[in-house]
């Protein structure tokens, strides 16, 4: 692990929000255990052990039934961690892996019999190395006749560069943690206004409305001046919106997030209890268990 990472809570709290029978977090990863599943030597970070014991554990605490488990990059393409996950689930994960343009169709084939139903691609520059735009619509083309989508993650500034690249995919794409806005720029502003063009434009888009605490200058434990951005999404798009943790939240610097506090942030953003069915169950089980 590396010296200035900070592990996952160790004790949340139970959270004052029941969420709805059937919920998914939507947005969680499994990390090794390195002693069984290495890290990728490409990795731009070491992060401490979180197995799925654990998360299995946390998705019980905390009320959800399922998860969706997203490959992180101190993986790589090396999704074994990800499947041992799913394949110890009792169906109650889905995946979002990472892979090459080298990856064979047995590769996915198997991936997808163990629960796989998405690719990522990352464009976080502190994350990854470039990859090209036609590698990346190469194994777009390849994952389409499975009917997986792409989930991208991006920050804010480079959406106009990816518009193109985004728009022209021929698959569902999940944008992850709302394309990262500058929280301190106003909701209705030019940048987050882009954001929201995005989705209202190309049906096929959806948003994850996840990671206050990554994108908050507020902070802990109530996250403020994340909410009219969450809120608005989900007012707006509420059938194409999802929501997760990020346990164990790799890469926080400044605090490590109560994930009991996190799930009360839901009903903040999704204020009906309609609006709370449509992003915990209604869409992840549209998505990734239909
Ligand atoms: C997240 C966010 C981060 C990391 C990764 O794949 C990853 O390593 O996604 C981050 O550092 O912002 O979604 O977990």
């Amino acid at each position: 692990m590396d010296p200035d990472y900070l592990p996952f809570h160790p004790s949340p709290s139970r959270p004052q929000f029941a969420v709805p029978k059937g919920a998914v977090d939507a947005h969680c990863h499994v990390f090794g255990p390195a002693s069984a599943f290495p890290y990728a030597k490409e990795r731009k970070y070491t992060p401490c052990d979180a197995p799925k014991e654990k998360l299995f554990a946390l998705r019980d605490f905390l009320g959800f039934e399922r998860n969706v488990i997203v490959q992180a990059t101190c993986h790589g393409n090396d999704n074994r961690a990800l499947v041992d996950a799913l394949t110890h689930s009792d169906d109650r994960a889905r995946g979002v892996a990472s892979v090459g343009r080298d990856v064979t169709d047995a590769e996915l084939e198997s991936m997808h019999a163990a629960g796989v139903r998405g690719t990522r691609f990352n464009f976080v520059r502190r994350l990854v190395d470039f990859t090209p735009r036609e590698v990346l619509f190469e194994i777009a083309a390849r994952i389409a006749p499975l009917k997986w989508h792409v989930v991208v993650y991006f920050e804010a500034q480079d959406l106009p560069e990816l518009w193109d690249f985004f728009t022209t995919l021929p698959t569902t794409v999940v944008v992850d943690h709302m394309g990262r806005p500058d929280v301190g720029k106003p909701v209705d502003g030019p940048e987050f206004e882009r954001f929201v063009k995005l989705l209202a434009e190309h049906p096929n888009i959806w948003s994850k409305v996840s990671c206050p605490e990554r994108l908050s200058r507020s902070g802990p434990p109530t996250y403020d001046d994340v909410v009219p951005f969450a809120r608005r999404l989900v007012d707006t798009f509420p059938d194409r919106v999802l929501w997760g943790t990020d346990w164990p939240h790799p890469n926080m610097k400044t605090h490590m997030p109560d994930d009991g506090a996190l799930v009360d942030f839901v009903p903040r953003i999704a204020t009906t209890p309609e609006l709370q069915r449509k992003l915990l169950v209604d869409n992840p089980m549209r998505l990734y268990w239909s």
